[in-house]
């Protein structure tokens, strides 16, 4: 079993969408302003390059204790010794990923369906991220979108945390958090943002107004 993450805002990195400044710069002002666990997710990088960004991440976070989840590459989250590693339905399949991981590491699954949910948690996911949950730019290769109430749908099959993504930002986190999630997933509404910390600290108040916490 691996160690407890606390999901509740969660930082998908993507320098396309940096203007140009420094990935490292804007991750370390996210975190300042309350980011709680960072993916790196950088598709155009070469192994090289992904696994010397994933490093600087890492050294970055460790001091706060902030998690590191790798996208995609599982051999380059096992390299830098990052917390975790998050996989898409056409990415390794979830129980060999388990395997190749052990059981300390996290392990994140997308999916967009119950059916999908179901599948990966028998398969050994220790979170779900439940995407894309409205239509979004920044990725369009994506299921259609489940909307909250196909949220809800995945919700109701699982207890695994359930990180939503996809077209999410400080106006509208405060409904997915009560339609069941347990943490909101961004990209641009931080890499992109003028203000990372600032957006981060707006994103983090949404979330603690939502509703659907005791
Ligand atoms: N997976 C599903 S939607 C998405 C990813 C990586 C992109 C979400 O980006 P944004 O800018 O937060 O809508
Ligand atoms: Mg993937």
């Amino acid at each position: 079993m691996s160690r407890p993450v606390d999901y509740s805002l969660y930082l998908v990195t993507d320098r396309s969408l940096a203007l140009g400044r420094g990935l490292v710069d804007i991750v370390a002002a996210a975190v300042q302003g309350g980011v709680t666990v960072v993916q790196i997710r950088e598709k155009g990088a070469g192994t090289r390059e992904f696994l010397a960004l994933a490093q600087a991440l890492k050294a970055l976070l460790d001091p706060s204790g902030i998690p590191l989840i790798v996208n995609d590459r599982l051999d380059l989250a096992l390299a830098c010794q990052a917390a975790g590693v998050h996989l898409g339905q056409e990415d390794l399949p979830c129980d060999l990923a388990r395997r190749l991981l052990g059981p300390e590491r996290v392990l994140g699954v997308s999916v967009s369906t119950p059916e999908e949910a179901r599948q990966a948690e028998a398969a050994g996911a220790d979170y779900l991220g439940v995407s894309p949950i409205f239509v979004t730019p920044t990725k369009q290769d994506t299921p259609a979108a489940t909307g909250l109430a196909g949220l809800r749908l995945i919700r109701a099959v699982t207890a695994l945390p359930l990180v939503a993504i996809g077209g999410l930002s400080a106006t509208n986190a405060a409904e997915v958090m009560a339609a069941g999630a347990d943490g909101i997933a961004v990209v641009s509404a931080l890499m992109a943002a003028a203000d990372p910390r600032k957006a981060a600290a707006e994103l983090r108040g949404a979330i603690a107004r939502s509703a659907r916490r005791p």
